[in-house]
């Protein structure tokens, strides 16, 4: 196995060094096509494709009046520990990820299972929602995604009266990501919803953001945003989505069950055990001077979801 490690020690490297690195990667993509003219092999990261426009119309309804993180955080600070712990990782690792062909096999309770192409996902009707998006580390970005609402795609398989959660499953690709051999989490990734959450609109089966195809650190080809939800339950590069009846063990709740509850709510209420989420860091901003809102903004739409539960029990 081939094993591509950063050059650079994460720690090193800035988001404009990552930003810079993107642009001359992308001016090398462009090159492959003369080299394969000339019959060349292609270099080994031909694997990861140049990123395609994604024009979608804006859903104002499904997007918040603030202005969007610029697109240069988004794809350089991230958390995809498949590709290493740092927040840098991803971006400077990710390239190799391996995005086509690409299949999402959907099975479980449901009418009609199904593995469906990420071609006919970009055909279903995209739509550009701006979010906020916080993460349990007390970050925050307002990010541009497009994509559709997860609903669409569960009422083409016929979920049944059994399916009561849904878990969704990260590829696991060991050739071309180093974080698998570090056991941090119990790979594959795996997330979930309770069913209602899942067909909730405002779940969004996302295939892009800033108007273009989802970069590999942002969980290309697609993945799962719950903007109500700390970061970690917005699964990425998603293969498998099963309808379950039973709650599924989830990849973080796994490893440490009192840091990270099944339903990870955004909420100033409940701490982390080692830090307080009353407060965000709005990136670019240094600190955390924005307050915490419950459900991260979206009470209106999401709050009677939880009518009757206790939210510090159920956090
Ligand atoms: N497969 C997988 N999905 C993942 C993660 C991960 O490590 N692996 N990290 C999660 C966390 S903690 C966050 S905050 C978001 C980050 O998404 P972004 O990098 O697009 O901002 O992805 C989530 N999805
Ligand atoms: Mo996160």
């Amino acid at each position: 196995m081939s094993f591509r490690y950063p050059t650079i020690a994460p720690s090193q490297i800035t988001p404009r060094d990552v930003f810079l690195d993107r642009r001359r990667f992308v001016q090398s993509a462009a090159g492959l096509g003369a080299a394969a003219a000339m019959g060349l092999p292609a270099p080994a990261f031909a694997a990861a494709p140049a990123l395609d426009k994604l024009d979608a119309p804006r859903n104002a309804k499904f997007s918040v009046n603030a202005e969007p993180t610029t697109k240069k955080i988004v794809t350089g600070y991230n958390n995809y520990y498949e590709f290493g712990t740092g927040k840098y990782d991803p971006a400077a690792s990710a390239d190799q990820m391996k995005t086509r062909p690409w299949t999402i096999e959907i099975g479980g309770e449901v009418e009609k299972p199904m593995t469906i192409g990420i071609e006919d996902i970009l055909k279903m009707s995209l739509q550009e929602r701006v979010y906020r998006f916080r993460c349990v580390e007390a970050w925050s970005m307002v990010v541009p995604w497009v994509g559709l609402e997860f609903n669409e795609l569960a009422k083409r398989v016929g979920p049944t009266s059994k399916a009561k959660y849904v878990k969704f499953t990260t590829v696991m690709q060991p050739e071309t990501m180093p974080g698998l051999r570090i056991p941090v989490l119990d790979w594959p990734y795996v997330e979930g919803l309770r069913i209602d959450e899942a067909m909730h609109p405002l779940t969004l089966l996302t295939v892009g953001a800033y108007g273009e195809t989802l970069t590999n650190q942002n969980g290309a080809p697609v993945r799962i945003v719950t903007p109500w939800k700390y970061g970690y339950k917005s699964v990425k590069s998603i293969v498998k989505i099963e309808f379950v009846e039973q709650q599924p063990g989830t990849a973080w709740n796994k490893a440490a069950a009192n840091e990270y509850g099944f339903y990870s709510n955004v909420n100033p209420d409940v701490d982390h055990p080692r830090w307080s989420q009353k407060r965000e860091r709005l990136l670019p901003a240094l600190f955390a001077s924005r307050q915490t809102e419950l459900f991260n903004g979206y009470a209106d739409q999401v709050a009677s979801l939880y009518a009757g539960m206790d939210l510090k029990i159920d956090h």
